[in-house]
Formats: structure tokens, C-alpha cells, sequence
């Protein structure tokens, strides 16, 4: 397969200013006529070379003449012809047969729903076209299928007829008024029943809202329902963003290769990311459902109405979107909780990601197949990215920023540079050398040295700031950073002034600055400072940068207990329990005895007793470093998984047994009887009784009583599958066989239930966890062509199981890589996003060359798809 490259890009010969398309969905095939009203808009005659994969071609004809032969070819990729009139309507048949359609991309069938998945480039498999997203069209879809089974027939847009048409079939023509690109097509046709509400908007325009689902999940819209209408209010009164069509649709499919599509006016969901309902949804899992909900619901601003010129650019919707839908949920509940997720989750994978073979700029310079860039970096680094210039400008002149984009670029397919101008131009600010986040890979290190001088009461913090090499770029300029930061003295935070400038007594909170870092190597002097204080840096995570800055312990207790930044606080508790852990760490490989510093415990006591704090930040507080960060933390050729697992362990049973008694009452006093209700307050109090409940059942057999316990009694899943994981994780197998195997009986109906349960096992740290593994893949529950239960079972083995993934006879590996090869030729996407765990093979000692082997088997693999041929080969290097 070939590469593209962005500074190949050229706009299109060809508009196409209208698609009318029809589908005629049959049970063996399915026949598509398109209509494509096509403009030349190049002065000379071109040919024109439309997408096509995987489509049987019946007819072409140019203004209804049927083309002879020779008027066009057939390509590898698509469909060429030559000599076509200035303007003309180009009219081609086409069968494809969506029943054999694995890939879920294109047009397909989960149960016995048709539905479409084209971003980013699906839609050429459903009829010849121009599949770039620069290409926007207005589309008019009339939809056939038999009545019976697919009673409901939808599309973008507005519905403009409906008609029986013999005595088995029936039709419908949809109609969207604003121009798309054909990733967002979608079409949806099924034996559906809905919910219906209805929203009117800030200008009066009513909107009807539906979600479409099968029938035996009717019960489970609610949430998701009120989620989207919290999501329409707040983006008119935070981006001044109002939805401009009648109707808006969500569809639930089971059978999804990611969590949704922003299909205009028709968003498509993965069932696990919209269906809730107490009973089988989780804490967690309501608030991914808000999440997503809302994501997919911004981007008919952000993305829509303004789209990409081409998927380089793909991070303009997907990182603005991002930190749109976190700053959503950051209003709904708690911001610094928000904020300690997103963080802990960047830290543990984007920025291996960023260190690893694949690691590539927010705007990608190149690619083989496009969908190996939906990455942690495009979402999560280019939201922070949109994050610092809301720090960098303020919120007024990010909001005017955000106002001249929406209205500059309106209908019109842009770049990232686009967004970055309109930012400047409404602030004023000159942000040419911050456009480097854009370009630059790899995640920079900001090194801070500090010094106080207690006879001028000058406190200096030296700064410098380098970036690691990342394939193909073996230089950094310096990049500009908002280094967010307070003193913290013996009473509180320190009131700040930098030498050389004004203090500004008019700004409310003199005790915070953003200092902006943009040399390699920088110093700032602070007058006026009467102690030596604990410098508290990079509050609120003001960039994506690991932070060097040598605190001992006891600074870190401070930070942790006193700081004014809830973030500080989080990290300082995190950076505490890496210096203990790497400790035992390495006490554990010398073979010396293992302390562990009763400071940690001693911290984390003070934590669980103050019941003033917010329940959910101390649970965050308390929640020691994951294993794949500490493996992460130990860099390239020293991460012992082993180790790494027992001294982890040895630490939370420590903390356990120091805090068994206040863990104890925690745990009791949060206990509720009230009926459930996902909302922050409840979220919170299950949120520590559960992290209670694990100390508990790590530090002491006895305590497992209680996990069961809870397991039985349980009114809601958050609860009764923190119970279960408690027996499944720190008990022996008669603890929890009984358990598991009562759980899959009572949850056997819900698919999204056995789902967890699923996950759960691939996850537990056991010596027989790859046996159960093998044999759950032959489950009658278990579906190789489900990306759902895919990614529960092998995402869960290979992701979350880290001790029996890197088993030392190397089986773990073996099997990742066994479940990638049939899935090579089954669903090529899903196959390359579970080759991750292997593409860090640098990282862990003594297992690089079994990693590397099973990368090797598979590049040698006849047929690889471009999706897997692209990661093994570049991991490869
Ligand atoms: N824009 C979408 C990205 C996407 C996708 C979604 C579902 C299936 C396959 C997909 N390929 C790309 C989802 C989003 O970011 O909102
Ligand atoms: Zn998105």
C-alpha cells in the first residue's frame, strides 16, 4: 500500500454540487443509483477518478446516455472517465452486498438493521464517488426495502415522502439542505422503535429528538435522551451554537467499530455508548454516554458545518470537539474530577503513543490508511492543544475566536491553520510559533530547577524545555508553553509578583500565573518572597509535558493537603505513590527487605479522614499509578511487568492494613439506600466506597466477605461489579467461581452485561487467565465479528491484564497475535487497534524479541490489510 502525503494535496477538478442517490436493500444484494450533478472546476479536461472499493459496477451513463466502454476504466481504487462534458449529471448502478460486509464499513447489517459507518472513507464502498471531504454536496437519498422488516427507513436530513409501493415494499426520499462531504451519509433501515422529545431552540425553532433502538431496549433511551438536550442548551449558551434542523436522530447499532458518528442529523451509536438504565450501566459507563452524547451532538458545528479539507486536518473537528465535550462535562459535574480522568488517561497512553512507533504531529504529515490515525493523539493531545489557547487568550477572546471561525468558515471544508488564524485575528494574539504543536511529534520535557535567596527574598525557577526524537524527526524547535503556577508557603499560597513587572492589584487571584515558556532554556524571579516555598507547577495540566521537578516527600504531602490547584493535589498524591512504588520496586530486585514509607499510608489516612473533601477527589487520590504507567514511568528496555505488579500490590496491601480502620468506617458511613440515581453526589460516594472496599479486600482475606456481600446485595451494576472484581482480583477461585458463573446467568440477556463480564475475566491477575481466555473466545457469547466483545475480551487480556499479556513463555503474545491475523481479512480496523499493546515492546525488559517475533509472523502474513501492514511495519523500524 502507498502513502499519502499532505503536501500533495490539491483541491478537487470536481464539485459535485448535488447526489441524489437511491437504494433499492434486498436480502441478497442491495442495488444503488446515484446521480451526481458534477461541475468542472479546473480549466482544462480532466479525467475524473471517482472512489470505488468493493462495488460491482452495472451502468454508467453521462445526461442519461449509457457510456460505452471505452469512455471510462475500471482501477484499482475507483472508477476513471474521460471526456465528460463541463457540467453534467453522471449516473452510475452499482451492487454491493452489505450482508457480507464485515469491515462495518460502508453499508452493512448488525442483526437484521442495515445501517452505515463512512467515515472516513466508507462511502466509497457503497457507490463510486468523490470520497474526500473537501468535496460537499447536497443529497437527496430515496431508500425501497421490504415493509415488514425494515419499517423504519432513514437518512439525513428532513423526510419529504413516504409510499407503500407493492404489496410487500416500501419507499422514502430524504432530503438535507446543507451541503456534506459523504462521510457524513448515513442511512439506517430496521425493524426500529423509538422515543421521542422535543427541544426548542434559543432562536424558537422546535426540534424533534429521537432514538431509534430495537425493541428490547426501549427502556434504556432516557439517559441518553436527556444528556443530548443538556448538550443542545449548553452549546447555545457557552459556544452560542444552535442546532439548524427539525429533526435529530440517534440510532443504537450493536454492531460498531468505535463509540459513535456525527452523521448529520442522523448520529449512529454504538449500543454500549447510548443504552443505559441502573440495572445493567455503571458510573462510569453513564458518564461516557453524556460524554459521547454530547461529542457527537458538537460536531454539527464542529465538523458539519465546518468539515476538514482533508483528513490531515482531522484533528480541527476531533480536538476541538473533544475539548468542547470535556468542558461540557466539566460544567456538569466536577471540573477538577474531569480533568484528573483526562490527565491520568493522557499520561498512561497518549504519551506512550507519543513515544512510540506510530507517534505522529496533532496535523500528520503522511499515512498509509487513514483510519490508523484516529489516535489518542489527533483526540486527546489536539483538545489540549485547543486547551492552550483558550489559556493563552482567555475565555472572552477564545469564545470571539471560536464565533469568527464558526461564522468565517460556515459550509466550507478547513485546516487546522484556518482554525489557528481566526483565533488570532479576533485576539489579536500572535500565536506563529505555538502553530509547532501542530507539526512537532512527541511529548516535550519541561525541566524545573528552583533556588531562594532568603537575603533579597528572591525565589528563581529555571526552566528549560526538550523534545525526543519521533520518527522522522530528529529535531525540536521549542515549542511555546503556559506553565500555570503558585508558591505555596507555610500559611497558604504565596501572593506573586515576577521581578521587572507591575504587580496587577486588579486581577482578583494574585497567588496564580501563567508563565509562558517558549526558549529552551528560561529563568523567572519572584520578589518579594518571605519563605522558601513549594513551587506548585503545571496546575490544572496547562500543557501536555511531563514535568521534571525534584520534590521530596514532604513538599509532595504539602502540595497534596494544602494546595489551592485540585489538580496539584492529584498529581502530588500520584507523584508520591511513584517514588514509594519504584522504591519497593527497587527493594524487591536487589533482594533487599521492603520498606514501605509510612508517609504514603500516613497521607492517604488524612485523605480518607477529612469528610469535608469531595468524595470522588479522594477516590482519584487514592487510586495508585496503573501498572501501564509505571511501565510508561520506567522508560525503554526497564519496565519488569513482574515486578512492577508485586510492588504495586505490596503498596496498596500496605496502605490497606495502615488504613484498615478508618477504610472501614469510610466504608460503612458511605453506604446508601437511597434508589440509584447517576449523579454526581451518588457517583462520588460509590465512587470512594468502592476504593475502600478494594484496600479492604487487597490488605485482608477476611475483608472479602464484605465484596461478597455487597456482590449479593447490590442494587445497581456500579456496585455489585466492584464486589465481584473485589473477589475476582484479591480472592482464590472458590471466592469467586461461584460468583462469576451466577452473575452470566443473571445477566445472560443483556449483551452489554455479559460484555463486562467478559472483560472482567480477561482482566482478573490470576495464573489461569490466558486458559480462560482461550476458552471464552469459544463461548456462545463470544463473536469474533462484535468489535464490542472483541475489545472486551482480547482488548481486555492484552490492555488491562499486564502480568498474563507478558507472560515469560511468551503465549499472551501468541494468542494477541493469532486473534489479529483472522482478523486481518474480518474487520481490518479493529485488527490494527488491537496490535497497540505489541507496539511497545521497546518498553519491557526480557520480552522484546517474543514481541517483536509476533510482529514479525504477522508482516509475513499474505494479504495483510493496509490498516495492519501500516502499524507492524512501522513498529517494525
Ligand atoms: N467522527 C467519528 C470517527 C470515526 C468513526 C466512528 C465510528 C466508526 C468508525 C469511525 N471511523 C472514524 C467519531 C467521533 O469522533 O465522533
Ligand atoms: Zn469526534
Amino acid at each position: 500500500p502507498g502513502t499519502i502525503y499532505l503536501e500533495d494535496y490539491q483541491a478537487p477538478p470536481y464539485l459535485i454540487n448535488r447526489t441524489e442517490l437511491h437504494f433499492e436493500l434486498g436480502e441478497e444484494d442491495t442495488i444503488v443509483t446515484s446521480r451526481l450533478h458534477l461541475l468542472r472546476a479546473v480549466a482544462e479536461d480532466v479525467p475524473l477518478q471517482l472512489h470505488g472499493q468493493e462495488l460491482e459496477l452495472l451502468q454508467v451513463s453521462v445526461d442519461n446516455e449509457e457510456l460505452a466502454e471505452e469512455a471510462y476504466q475500471l482501477t484499482d481504487d475507483g472508477l476513471l472517465i474521460h471526456q465528460l462534458p463541463e457540467q453534467c449529471v453522471l449516473s452510475c448502478k452499482t451492487r454491493i452486498r452489505p450482508q457480507d460486509n464485515t469491515s462495518l464499513e460502508g453499508l452493512y447489517k448488525s442483526h437484521r438493521m442495515f445501517c452505515t459507518q463512512c467515515e472516513a472513507e466508507g462511502f466509497r464502498k457503497i457507490t463510486y464517488y468523490l470520497d474526500r471531504p473537501d468535496v460537499m454536496s447536497v443529497f437527496t437519498v430515496s431508500i425501497e426495502a421490504d415493509a415488514k422488516r425494515y419499517p423504519v427507513l432513514l437518512s439525513n436530513g428532513n423526510l419529504l415522502e413516504t409510499k407503500p409501493l407493492d404489496n410487500t415494499r416500501h419507499w422514502v426520499q430524504w432530503h438535507d439542505p446543507f451541503p456534506k462531504p459523504a462521510y457524513l451519509f448515513a442511512l439506517v433501515a430496521g425493524d426500529l422503535e423509538h422515543i421521542e422529545d422535543s427541544f426548542r431552540t434559543a432562536g424558537g425553532r422546535d426540534v424533534t429528538l429521537r432514538i431509534y433502538v430495537e425493541p428490547k431496549d426501549m427502556g434504556k433511551c432516557d439517559y441518553a435522551m436527556d444528556a443530548l438536550k443538556r448538550s443542545m442548551r449548553w452549546d447555545e449558551e457557552v459556544f452560542g451554537r444552535e442546532y439548524d434542523l427539525d429533526i435529530f436522530n440517534i440510532v443504537a447499532v450493536d454492531d460498531f467499530n468505535m463509540g459513535a458518528m456525527e452523521n448529520k442529523s442522523l448520529n449512529i451509536f454504538n449500543s454500549s455508548c447510548v443504552l443505559a438504565h441502573p440495572d445493567i450501566t455503571t458510573d462510569a459507563g453513564y458518564q461516557r454516554i453524556e460524554a459521547i452524547v454530547a461529542h457527537e451532538y458538537f460536531h454539527n458545528w464542529s465538523g458539519n458545518r465546518v468539515t476538514c479539507r482533508d483528513w490531515f486536518q482531522l484533528s480541527l473537528k476531533e480536538g476541538f470537539t473533544v475539548f468542547r465535550d470535556a468542558e461540557f462535562s466539566s460544567d456538569m459535574g466536577s471540573r477538577t474530577v474531569k480533568r484528573v480522568e483526562d490527565v491520568s488517561m493522557l499520561r498512561t497512553a497518549q504519551f506512550a503513543e507519543d513515544a512510540g512507533p506510530m507517534a505522529h504531529p496533532v496535523r500528520p504529515e503522511s499515512y498509509i490508511e487513514i483510519n490508523n490515525f484516529y489516535t489518542l493523539t489527533i483526540y486527546e493531545k489536539g483538545a489540549e492543544v485547543v486547551r492552550m489557547i483558550h489559556t493563552l487568550l482567555g475565555e472572552e477572546n477564545f469564545r470571539a475566536g471560536s464565533d469568527l471561525y464558526f461564522s468565517r468558515h460556515d459550509g466550507q471544508a478547513v485546516t487546522c491553520e484556518d482554525f489557528v488564524r481566526a483565533m488570532e485575528d479576533a485576539s489579536g494574539m500572535d500565536l506563529g510559533q505555538f502553530r509547532r504543536w501542530y507539526s512537532q511529534a512527541g511529548t516535550p520535557i519541561l525541566s524545573v530547577t528552583d533556588s531562594y535567596d532568603a537575603e533579597s527574598n528572591t525565589y528563581t525557577l529555571d526552566v528549560s524545555q526538550r523534545c525526543p526524537a519521533t520518527p522522522g524527526q530528529a529535531q525540536k524547535q521549542p515549542f511555546v508553553i503556559p506553565l500555570a503556577m503558585g508558591l505555596l508557603g507555610d500559611a497558604g499560597n504565596l501572593p506573586l509578583t515576577l521581578a521587572g513587572q507591575e504587580t496587577d492589584h486588579e486581577t482578583e487571584d494574585n497567588t496564580h500565573k501563567v508563565l509562558i515558556v517558549d526558549q529552551e532554556r528560561q529563568q523567572f524571579v519572584f520578589d518579594d518572597v518571605r519563605e522558601r516555598p513549594v513551587p506548585s507547577l503545571l496546575r490544572g495540566f496547562s500543557a501536555p509535558v511531563r514535568l521534571e521537578y525534584d520534590y521530596d516527600r514532604s513538599a509532595l504531602c504539602q502540595l497534596m493537603s494544602r494546595d489551592d490547584d485540585g489538580f496539584v493535589r492529584w498529581d502530588s498524591a500520584q507523584a508520591l505513590a511513584l517514588q514509594v512504588i519504584t522504591e519497593v520496586q527497587q527493594q524487591l530486585s536487589s533482594g533487599a527487605a521492603v520498606v514501605i514509607d509510612p508517609l504514603l499510608s500516613g497521607a492517604f489516612v488524612q485523605l480518607l479522614e477529612d469528610t469535608s473533601l469531595d468524595p470522588a477527589m479522594v477516590a482519584e487520590m487514592l487510586a495508585l499509578p496503573g501498572e501501564s504507567y509505571l511501565a510508561e514511568q520506567a522508560g525503554e528496555g526497564a519496565a519488569d511487568v513482574d515486578l512492577i505488579h508485586r510492588a504495586r500490590a505490596a503498596v496498596k496491601q500496605a496502605i490497606g492494613e495502615a488504613a484498615e480502620q478508618v477504610l472501614l468506617a469510610r466504608y460503612q458511613a458511605l453506604s446508601s439506600v437511597d434508589a440509584y440515581q447517576p449523579s454526581g453526589d451518588q457517583i462520588a460516594r460509590r465512587a470512594l466506597r468502592n476504593s475502600c472496599l478494594d484496600y479492604l479486600a487487597c490488605a485482608n482475606g477476611a475483608h472479602l466477605g464484605l465484596a461478597h456481600a455487597q456482590f449479593l446485595s447490590a442494587g445497581n451494576m456500579t456496585d455489585r461489579l466492584a464486589g465481584l472484581r473485589a473477589l475476582a482480583f484479591y480472592g482464590a477461585a472458590n471466592d469467586w467461581a461461584q460468583p462469576l458463573a451466577d452473575f452470566y446467568q443473571d445477566w445472560r440477556h443483556e449483551t452489554l452485561v455479559v460484555n463486562q463480564w467478559l472483560q472482567l475475566q480477561a482482566a482478573m491477575p490470576d495464573g489461569g487467565a490466558l486458559d480462560r481466555v482461550r476458552g471464552l473466545m469459544e463461548h456462545p457469547d463470544f463473536d469474533l465479528r462484535n468489535p464490542n466483545k472483541v475489545r472486551a475480551l482480547i482488548g481486555g487480556f492484552a490492555g488491562q491484564n499486564p502480568v498474563n499479556f507478558h507472560r515469560t513463555d511468551g503465549e499472551g503474545y501468541r494468542l494477541l497475535a493469532d486473534v489479529i491475523a483472522r482478523l486481518n481479512s474480518i474487520n481490518p480496523q479493529i485488527a490494527s487497534r488491537l496490535l497497540a499493546p505489541l507496539t511497545k515492546w521497546r518498553y519491557y525488559a526480557g520480552r522484546q524479541d517474543m514481541m517483536r517475533g509476533e510482529l514479525q509472523r504477522l508482516a509475513a502474513l499474505p494479504e495483510l490489510s493496509p490498516d495492519v501492514y501500516e502499524v507492524v511495519t512501522k513498529s517494525l523500524q
